[in-house]
Formats: C-alpha cells, structure tokens, sequence
C-alpha cells in the first residue's frame, strides 16, 4: 500500500493536497507535513495544499494557491476526509488525473485509485509518518513538527484509546531522527483567548446532565456573541468534558448564524455514537462524532437517541 503510493507520488510532476472542511490540527499538519515531505523528496515536483485557512491554526503553515487548470495534470491526495462532500478546497475529484485517500476515519466514500483507509490510526499524521518510514520518502524538521503537532491535538496528547504503542515508537522515532523540541511546540497549541475559556467556564456551569449520563448544552448565537468567541472554537471545547463521573456523553449544539446551521459536537467515554450521528445527517468516529442540522428543533430528537444508547450501555454493562 505504502508503497504504491510512493509509485504514483514519484510518477506525477503535480500534486494537490487536499483535506475536510473546518480543518483541525490533524487535517492541516499531515497536508502540510506531507507536501514538506514531497518537495523535500522530489525539490522538482509542484505540490499544493488547499482549502480555506484557518486563522486560529496559522501556526501550523500556510495554504498555497493554485491556478485550477493545473488540476487536470494532478494527482490529488485526500487527507482526513472519509466523505466527498467534506472536502475543502476542490469542486470535484473528477477534475483530476488520478486520486489517492489517505485517512483513518470510518469509510463513507469508496474513492481514490489507491486507498488507504485505517481506523485504528490515532491520526493521519501518524499515518504520514508510516509512510515516510516505509518508502524513500525524506521527512525534515518542518514537516515533523506539523505532524507531531497533528498527531498530538487528535489524540488529545495520547490520551484517547487509539494511541498505541506503535503510536508511540514512531513518534519517538521521528523525535529521535529529526531533532524537534517538540515540548515548545505544545505552547501553539495549547494557549488559548480568555474568551474561550470563559465560555468554557459558562458550559461547565450550564451542562445539562441526565439522570443516564448524557451531558447536553445549547450555545445560540446570543451567547456565543457574548463571549466573543466563534462558533466553531464553542465546539472544539467538547473535548474537556471527558473526565467527569456523571457524564457517559457529552454534546454541544452551537448555532452559527452566518452559516445558517448548528454545528452538533459529540464525544464518548464508552457508548458507540457515530451511528446515532448517521442518523442526523452527520457523522466520525466510535466515540467522537458531529453533525449539522437546521434549527434547534432536531435537538431533541438527538438528545433523546444519545439518551436511549446511554441507558442501553448501562444495562449492558451490568
Ligand atoms: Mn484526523
């Protein structure tokens, strides 16, 4: 697999690379990362990266931009995206000369000549490595550091269940070849606005839990106002509310106006949620998952499922 991939990488002169919407640091480092790697590699080959930039990430690199007739001669590489409809950047895969996918979430989209296609990785970026590691490709110090601080922000610094071992040698590896000083790294990521964690501050004080174990909070757009925040960092604050005994499941729903839709934001410390979100028109991982629904009527009917699956989990448990 790897291996080929390296092939068609070699073959093309012109290389896309793109990865989902509302990008997070996995999507951006391992797209980044990987076309360091490629122009590292191959100095002679043109490599591109696209997609709406993400001010809050700048520290991870910048997006290139590029004339969409070169499409046609490109090979395209999607990162981090099982769904067509969620890539950023590109209005069809069709527009280019070949496609490879690379990603470790559950496969919605079959696409790609070549996939490679793995949920039991922690990351892509851990996935890039593994693919630095098993062909000639060279990695250098930019590359690993936006691949160390992908792998880190989406397994929650090592903390979620898909970090193994095998996560742990090749990041040490990586370290070891390249020389980061991957501590200061976690200064970028880590430091956030007093907005935020304000607001943060405000769901701990408002989470609604239920006598089951799932914990719920509305943001409106009047609240997200009032903190000053946008409404896509509210959602990113679910990943804090992993350790509390009361609560099974948690969900923001937090509207955006400007988008005219309410971005649903679910995690798990042990019920299966992502068919639940299949349901609602969204989607992801077993125990981090999300959706978008219209108004805050569907609200309901997704509290009440997360509900019921929390109820059943418990008597499963027993
Ligand atoms: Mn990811």
């Amino acid at each position: 697999m790897k291996k080929a991939i390296y092939k068609k990488i070699k073959e093309n002169d012109i290389i896309v690379i793109a990865r989902h919407i509302g990008a997070d640091p996995d999507a951006l480092g391992s797209s980044i990362g990987l076309r360091e790697i490629i122009k590292e590699t191959f100095p002679k080959k043109e490599v591109y990266t696209v997609g709406a930039s993400a001010s809050k990430f700048k520290f991870m690199g910048t997006i290139d931009k590029i004339n969409e007739s070169k499409f046609k001669d490109a090979l395209l590489i999607v990162l981090d995206t099982p769904d067509l409809k969620r890539i950023d950047g590109i209005n069809s895969i069709n527009d280019f000369k070949d496609v490879i996918k690379i990603d470790h979430h559950p496969e919605i989209d079959e696409f790609g000549s070549i996939k490679w296609v793995d949920d039991t990785k922690s990351s892509v970026c851990q996935m890039i490595m593994e693919l630095c590691y098993g062909t000639k490709l060279k990695i250098n110090k930019y590359a690993a550091e936006r691949l160390f601080m992908g792998l880190v922000s989406d397994t929650n610094r090592f903390l979620f269940y898909y970090t193994t071992a095998d996560t742990m040698r090749i990041v040490s590896k990586m370290i070891d070849d390249t020389g980061i000083d991957f501590t200061s790294l976690y200064d970028d990521l880590y430091r956030r606005p007093l907005s935020e964690i304000r607001l943060q501050g405000y769901m701990y004080q408002n989470l609604i839990v239920t006598e089951n174990g799932l914990g719920y909070i509305k943001l409106t757009d009047e609240i997200i106002k009032q903190f000053e925040v946008d409404p896509a960092s509210s959602g990113n604050l679910v990943n804090n509310f992993n350790n509390i005994d009361e609560v099974l499941v948690w969900v923001t729903f937090s509207e955006d106006i400007k988008q005219g839709l309410i971005r649903v934001n679910v995690r798990s410390r042990g019920p299966v949620i992502n068919k639940v979100l299949e349901r609602h028109n969204g989607g992801g991982h077993k125990f981090a998952s999300g959706a978008r629904i219209k108004t805050f009527d569907e609200m309901e009917d997704i509290v009440n499922d997360l509900d019921q699956l929390c109820i059943e989990y418990k008597k499963y448990k027993k």
